[in-house]
C-alpha cells in the first residue's frame, strides 16, 4: 500500500511512538532497582503463557542508543516511553535512587538529541512491591507516594520533558490486576477493586500538582477506551451497554474532566473522601487516549456476577490477539469524546494504537507485516475523519516501536514496528517501519 492517497494532518501533527518500562527495559536488577509487581507475578509459575520474565525484554536499558537511532530513522517527533517507580525509588519511598535516574537522564538528551520530544509516562503498572506489601493501590497512602515521586521525577527532567502522563490505563490496571487477577499484583476482588480506581485517579491529580509545581511542560493522563457495540436490541442488552460503557469508558474520564463518578453497577464510594474529587479535575492540557477495539456487549444470565456480558463482534478482520480491527471505533470514539464532554475535553493525542501479529522474518531476513500497514492506514484515516468531524487530535502515538514483553502474554504477541529476536536481540525494522517513515515524511 502507499502513501499516497493518505490524508494530510494539521502543521504541527505529533507523530509518536508508544513504549513502557518494564515490557523492554530489562536490566531489572541494575543499578539499584527494587523490583515491581510485575517481577513477582511474572516470576509465579503459572501467570505468564509462555513462562517468560521481563528480566531481560528487550535490553533496552543497555541498547537505548540503538533504539532511539531507529525512531530517528522513522522520523517520529516524539517517543512516549515510561519511567520505572523502582528504578527511581527502589522501595517506593524516600530519597531518588540517583543510577536509576541517570538512566532516564540519558536517555531524554539522547531523544532530544535527535529532535524527537520525551514525552514521559510516570505509571505503567510496574508498582514498587515494597508499596504493594503495604497495601497497593487499596491504600490511600499509595497516592501520596505517588506525588512524592512524580516531584523526584520533575525535579531532575522537569526541564526537558515535552508531554508528562501521569498514569497509564487506570482501568486495565484496576479491571485485569485487581478485578480479575491476570494481571499483576493478581487480585481477585471483582467490585472490591473500586478504591483501586479512586486512589489511582487521586494520585492522577495529586501528581498533577507535583508536576506543575516543577516544570512548565503540559500534563496528561492515557486511559483506555473501547466502544460498546450493544448486540441484541431488548432494554437489558441496552442497559448492559451503558452499564459497561460507564464502567470503562466513563470511570475515570468523567471524574477527571469535573462531572464527578458516573453511575456504574457495584461502584463503591466508600474511599472517597471531601475535598478528593477536585484534587482529581485539576485541569489537564491534554486527554490521551488509547484505542485498540470496540466491546461487544449484551445482558447478563440473571445470576451472573456482572450485569453484562462480553460477547465477541463479528464481521471484522482480527488481529493475533483475536482484537476485532475496527478503525470506525476509534473514529466513534473520537467524536463521542466531544460529544460527551463538549468544551470540557482537553486537546486529544491517541496515545497508544496498534495491533499484534505472529510477524516471522522471510528466508532474506526482512519482515512483512501488511496487516499492520493495513491496521495503521485505516485508523490514521479515521484519527482524520475525527478531525474533519470538528475533535481537536493533535498526535497518534503507534503501540509499539519494539516488539516486547506482552505482559500475561509473554513473547507470543508481537506489537512491533520493529521485530526483536529475543535471542540475539536483533532488531528488523518491518515493512510497515517503512510505511510510516514515508508517511511521516510526507507530512
Ligand atoms: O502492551 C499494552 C500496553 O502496555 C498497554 N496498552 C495495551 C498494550 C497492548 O495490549
Amino acid at each position: 500500500m502507499t502513501t499516497a492517497s493518505m490524508p494530510e494532518f494539521p502543521a504541527g501533527f505529533r507523530w509518536g511512538v508508544s513504549t513502557s518500562a518494564y515490557q523492554i527495559e530489562g536490566a531489572t536488577g541494575a543499578d539499584g532497582r527494587g523490583p515491581s509487581i510485575w517481577d513477582t507475578f511474572a516470576h509465579t509459575p503459572g501467570r505468564i503463557a509462555d513462562g517468560s520474565t521481563g528480566d531481560v525484554a528487550c535490553d533496552h536499558y543497555h541498547r537505548y542508543a540503538e533504539d532511539v537511532a531507529l525512531l530517528a530513522g522513522l522520523g517520529v517527533s516524539a517517543y512516549r516511553f515510561s519511567i520505572a517507580w523502582p528504578r527511581v525509588q527502589p522501595t517506593g519511598t524516600g530519597a531518588a535512587d540517583a543510577a536509576g535516574l541517570d538512566f532516564y537522564d540519558r536517555l531524554v538528551d539522547e531523544l532530544l538529541r535527535h529532535d524527537v520530544d520525551p514525552v514521559a509516562t510516570l505509571f505503567h503498572w510496574d508498582l514498587p512491591q515494597s508499596l504493594q506489601d503495604a497495601g497497593g493501590w487499596l491504600a490511600r497512602d499509595t497516592a501520596a507516594r505517588f506525588a512524592e515521586y512524580a516531584d523526584l521525577v520533575a525535579a531532575r527532567l522537569g526541564d526537558r520533558v515535552r508531554l508528562w502522563i501521569t498514569l497509564n490505563e487506570p482501568f486495565i490496571h484496576m479491571s485485569l490486576g485487581h478485578g480479575m487477577g491476570v494481571h499483576a499484583p493478581g487480585q481477585v476482588l471483582l467490585f472490591g477493586a473500586f478504591p483501586v480506581a479512586h486512589h489511582q485517579l487521586l494520585a492522577h491529580g495529586l501528581a498533577v500538582s507535583a508536576l506543575r509545581a516543577r516544570s512548565a511542560s503540559p500534563v496528561a493522563i492515557a486511559n483506555n477506551y473501547s466502544p460498546v457495540r450493544v448486540l441484541g436490541d431488548s432494554d437489558a442488552d441496552r442497559a448492559a451497554g451503558v452499564a459497561y460503557d460507564a464502567l470503562h469508558n466513563r470511570l475515570f474520564t468523567d471524574p477527571l474532566l469535573g462531572l464527578g463518578y458516573p453511575e456504574v453497577p457495584g461502584f463503591d464510594a466508600g474511599a472517597v473522601r471531601a475535598g478528593d474529587l477536585d484534587v482529581i479535575a485539576a485541569p489537564v492540557d491534554v486527554l490521551g487516549v488509547n484505542y485498540y477495539s470496540p466491546t461487544g456487549i449484551r445482558a447478563a444470565e440473571a445470576d451472573a456476577p456482572l450485569p453484562f456480558e462480553i460477547v465477541p463482534l463479528d464481521g471484522y478482520p482480527r488481529t493475533a490477539f483475536d482484537w476485532p480491527v475496527a478503525p470506525d471505533g476509534l473514529r466513534d470514539l473520537l467524536v463521542g469524546l466531544r460529544g460527551r464532554y463538549g468544551d470540557r475535553l482537553p486537546p486529544i493525542q491517541v496515545t497508544e494504537s496498534g495491533c499484534a501479529y505472529d510477524d516471522v522474518p522471510d528466508a532474506d531476513g526482512r519482515v512483512h507485516d501488511p496487516e499492520r500497514i493495513a491496521y495503521l492506514d485505516g485508523h490514521l484515516r479515521a484519527v482524520r475523519e475525527a478531525i474533519d468531524a470538528g475533535v481537536d487530535v493533535t498526535g497518534y502515538f503507534v503501540w509499539s516501536l519494539l516488539d516486547n514483553w506482552e505482559w500475561a502474554e509473554g513473547f507470543t504477541k508481537r506489537f512491533g514496528l520493529v521485530h526483536v529476536d529475543y535471542a540475539t536481540q536483533r532488531r528488523t525494522p518491518k515493512s510497515s517501519y517503512t510505511w510510516l517513515r514515508d508517511r511521516i515524511a510526507r507530512r
